[in-house]
């Protein structure tokens, strides 16, 4: 695999003194909002010495007294409600959005009209015309992009990459992933919008299936076609605000899709919130000519490989790797072996490769998701939604 900016070079400047300040906005302040100031914060002195070293400059959310709290607690120097204030302030070098879907495309398209480097949690936008409209913008502007595909950034996931570039593997047959888990079960569980379609676009196909697809894309390479169905299985869900009332769920509760791949590979997608016992179960198998692959994020530090390789025949099987030795990808920042890193740690990552990129004025792609890798995404979302509404298969054209 070759040097890319960020993704195996820690080649940064001689002293952590030397490396420059990047201002951050960050919108949102819930789930994403810690995972990613977690990652800004852990960098300087993790990926050291660092590319650059991000400043706590503004967040952003609508609750005025939530925002402050937010901004207390992680050393935000500004809180904002409005996130054109935060964009207004020069400050600002790097726009990160970690709000709901419905509030990516437009705070975007505004962060890169205003020169800002665009960072973006997945899925892009609801649909491929509004992640269209997100990467015109970005390229127009000239600005660095990126999409919050973190699970390009877990060395295990890294490691399958290099061997399926290396040619280990040889020609793939088949990419087999689900990402399931089990938290939408509960018919009194309040909504929250990612229930909703105009807030969210779609439900576990844009939120799990989304991660699943940009995997394989990935790993594996374009899709051709897709075959999907979704389901929904529970129509309307409490508002939890003490009314009484009702809220319609109108999105999917599930998804299943059948893929083929420019180059022959088959593939099959499944993700679901509704699989009892499955936490944060995002899991791939990939076979191919000379062995095959699989992958669990809920042992993320492992992969279960099988090569016919030298054993004795009688001895031949999918064996465990631990991957935590300093010769696996980006483990040189972190501990000896067997001292393991977590999900988190692929934002940190996932950051030190976006800095990277500015700072050295290198390419997002193709290790890092770029705001085309988000439209792509949004392209075969969309097509597996037409093909279970009319019940064939769809051609995939970006
Ligand atoms: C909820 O399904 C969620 O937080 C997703 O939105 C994330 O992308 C995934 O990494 C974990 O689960």
């Amino acid at each position: 695999m070759s040097e890319e900016v960020g993704f195996t070079s820690m080649a940064g400047p001689k002293a952590a003194g030397e490396a420059p300040e990047i201002g951050i906005g960050m919108l949102g302040y819930a789930f994403m909002g810690k995972a990613h100031t977690n990652a800004f914060k852990k960098l300087p002195y993790m990926m050291y010495p660092p590319v650059a070293i991000p400043k706590l400059v503004g967040i952003c959310g609508r609750s005025e007294e939530g925002v402050k709290e937010a901004a207390k607690r992680y050393g935000y120097e500004n809180a904002y409600t409005d996130w054109r204030a935060m964009l207004g302030n020069d400050a600002v070098q790097v726009f990160d959005n970690g709000g709901p879907n419905d509030a990516h495309a437009e705070p975007c398209i505004a962060a890169a009209a205003a020169g800002k480097h665009v960072f973006c949690e997945k899925p892009l936008a609801r649909t491929a015309e509004e992640a269209k409209g997100m990467l015109d913008a970005v390229v127009k502007a000239g600005v660095k992009h990126m999409v919050a595909f973190n699970y390009r950034f877990v060395p295990a996931i890294v490691q399958a990459r290099k061997f399926i570039e290396s040619g280990a593997l040889g020609k793939i047959y088949h990419w087999r992933a689900v990402y399931l888990q089990e938290w939408g079960m509960d018919p009194k569980m309040p909504t929250s919008w990612r229930f909703q379609k105009a807030i969210a676009g779609s439900g576990a196909l844009g939120d799990l299936g989304a991660h699943i697809i940009d995997l394989a894309r990935f790993l594996v390479g374009e899709p051709k076609k897709v075959m999907g169905m979704t389901q929904n299985w529970i129509g309307a869900r409490p508002a939890g605000d003490g009314s009484g009332k009702m809220v319609p769920s109108d999105v999917d509760d599930g998804f299943v899709a059948l893929v083929e791949f420019e180059g022959g590979a088959l593939g099959t997608l499944e993700a679901s919130r509704f699989c009892q016992g499955r936490k944060n179960f995002n899991s791939f198998e990939i076979n191919g000519e000379k062995g095959s692959i699989h992958f669990n994020l809920e042992r993320l530090n492992e992969l279960e490989v099988f090569w016919a390789g030298d054993e004795p025949k009688e001895a031949r099987g999918f064996h465990n790797v631990l991957i935590s030795e300093g010769y696996h990808p980006y483990w040189g920042n972190w501990w000896p072996h067997g001292h393991m890193i977590g999900w988190e740690h692929s934002f940190v990552h996932e950051f030190h490769h976006f800095f990277s990129a500015i700072v050295k004025n290198g390419d997002v792609a193709p290790y890092g998701a770029t705001f085309e890798d988000g439209y792509r995404n949004a392209v075969i979302c969309d097509a597996i939604v037409e093909s279970a509404a009319k019940g064939k298969a769809v051609d995939i054209n970006y």
